[in-house]
């Protein structure tokens, strides 16, 4: 897998040069508060590691969420070589047919195969990527119940439905969440980081527990990635290429919308 236990309160996740990059610049940005604390480089059987905190360890019993953010979930670059020089891939195909038979073209079902992007994109319009800016991609809940099936989690009111559960209509718990994050999103508006950076597949991680904690971070920095010299981003415009847009804001807002909305009801 990608991570190992670190020793007391860290972990290890498999070496990823871009997330060491992001998570050290991040180190020294208004971003700090809300993203794992960087502990560098490790060694393990001869894999190399990033070191970073774990999020969990002050938790009791905690009950987990990771949303992915953003409107697009792949890089341009990924585009741009996907065109250049298609590569069929047959796992993404698999995946693809195992919720959507009917989703393959006719020709990629007689290849068996679909590019990269295809398959992203296709993720991103059946999921609330597209409509909302944001998905759920996994919950545990601390009762022991788990669950990772929200490919097709979509309509707001299933992504609504969800989320009530997640935190099982507790309306302090609702507060907490959507108070960190209007805090978040101060944050990333007055990060030299966020302005200068494309932020692609980076989750929130919301993690609360019985005693009433209550947290948010942004995890996963894989594809996170510095933009040309003097080029900037508002991260809620729409996507078109070239532009590098990744629609993280506007997910945010409508993600506070939402618990805002809940907190209230
Ligand atoms: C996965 O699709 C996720 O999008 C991964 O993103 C992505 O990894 C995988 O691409 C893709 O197959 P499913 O979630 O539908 O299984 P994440 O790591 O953010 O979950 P990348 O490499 O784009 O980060 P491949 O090319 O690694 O398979
Ligand atoms: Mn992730």
């Amino acid at each position: 897998g990608n991570f190992q236990a670190g020793e007391d309160g860290r972990i290890l996740k498999r070496f990823c040069q871009c997330e060491q990059h992001s998570l050290e610049q991040l180190m020294g940005d208004t971003l700090r508060p809300f993203v794992p604390a960087y502990y560098g480089i490790v060694q393990r059987d001869g894999q190399a590691f990033n070191q970073m905190e774990d999020l969990l360890a002050d938790f009791e019993g905690p009950s987990i969420m990771d949303c992915k953010m953003g409107s697009r979930t792949y890089l341009e670059e990924e585009l741009v070589k996907a065109r250049e020089r298609p590569r069929p891939r047959k796992d993404m195909y698999e995946k693809m047919v195992a919720v959507d038979p009917g989703a393959p073209t006719p020709e990629e079902h007689a290849q068996g195969a679909v590019t990269k992007p295809r398959y992203m994109q296709w993720r991103e319009t059946v999921s609330s990527t597209s409509t909302l800016g944001f998905r759920i991609e996994g919950i545990k809940k601390a009762d022991g119940t788990c669950n990772t099936n929200f490919k097709k989690t979509q309509e707001l009111e299933q992504v609504t439905k969800v989320l009530e559960d997640f935190v099982d209509r507790d309306r302090g718990l609702l507060r907490k969440y959507v108070a960190r994050l209007e805090d978040l999103r101060e944050a990333l508006e007055n990060s030299p980081f966020f302005k200068t950076h494309e932020v692609v597949g980076s989750s929130l991680l919301f993690v609360h527990d019985h005693t009433g904690l209550a947290k948010v971070w942004m995890i996963d920095f894989g594809k996170t990635v510095a933009l040309p010299d003097h080029q900037t981003l508002s991260h809620r415009l729409p996507w078109a290429e070239g532009n590098r847009e990744d629609g993280y804001l506007w997910g945010l807002d409508n993600m506070i919308c939402l618990l805002q909305g809940l907190a209230q009801s």
